[in-house]
């Protein structure tokens, strides 16, 4: 039988192709901060660790873990290749890319064959937090505290919107 989970086991794993994918995933990671969620952040590349993104995402559910944020720039394979390896929702986070700018990274990451999903998110940092309130929303359907602190977070965002320009 496998150890019982300790209550603040990360319920998210933000993972990443590179370290220097971590100026974009940093704002999933930050949202998850600032809602209280247990998540933990890793650097798993497909192509350059395809053992540790096995290992990882095959340990992912038993682990705890209820959602995985996957972000990579490129061929952009990370979303697509843990999706194929563990039941839990993936949400794909398109990195931009040099030369092209995070186009790349997007049709890698959205054009998934049907039967394996990827929630693809925008490119760049937008899409890194969104992908950070979208795991939220997630968990927030059978965590009434957390959807209250989601509701407070997007009642703050409409408040801090100014009615004039300047
Ligand atoms: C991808 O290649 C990573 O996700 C990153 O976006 C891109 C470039 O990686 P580095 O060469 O900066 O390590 O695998």
């Amino acid at each position: 039988m496998s150890d019982p989970i300790p209550p603040s086991a990360p319920l998210i794993g933000v993972i990443m192709g590179s370290r220097s994918d971590w100026e974009t995933m940093r704002h999933a990671a930050e949202v998850l901060e600032r809602l209280g969620i247990p998540h933990e952040t890793r650097v798993v590349s497909a192509h350059r660790t395809p053992d540790r993104l096995f290992e990882y995402a095959k340990a992912a559910r038993g682990r705890g873990l209820r959602v995985i944020i996957a972000g990579a720039g490129g061929a952009a394979h990370l979303p697509g290749m843990a999706a194929a390896m563990t039941p839990l929702p993936v949400l794909g986070v398109p990195v931009e890319s040099h030369a092209l700018k995070g186009m790349d990274s997007l049709l890698s990451i959205a054009q998934m064959p049907g039967g394996i999903p990827v929630g693809t998110l925008a490119i760049g940092r937008a899409g890194a937090t969104n992908a950070g309130l979208l795991a939220a929303a997630i968990l927030a359907l059978s965590d009434p505290e957390l959807a209250g602190r989601l509701d407070a977070w997007r009642a703050a965002q409409t408040e801090g919107v100014a009615e004039t320009p300047a």
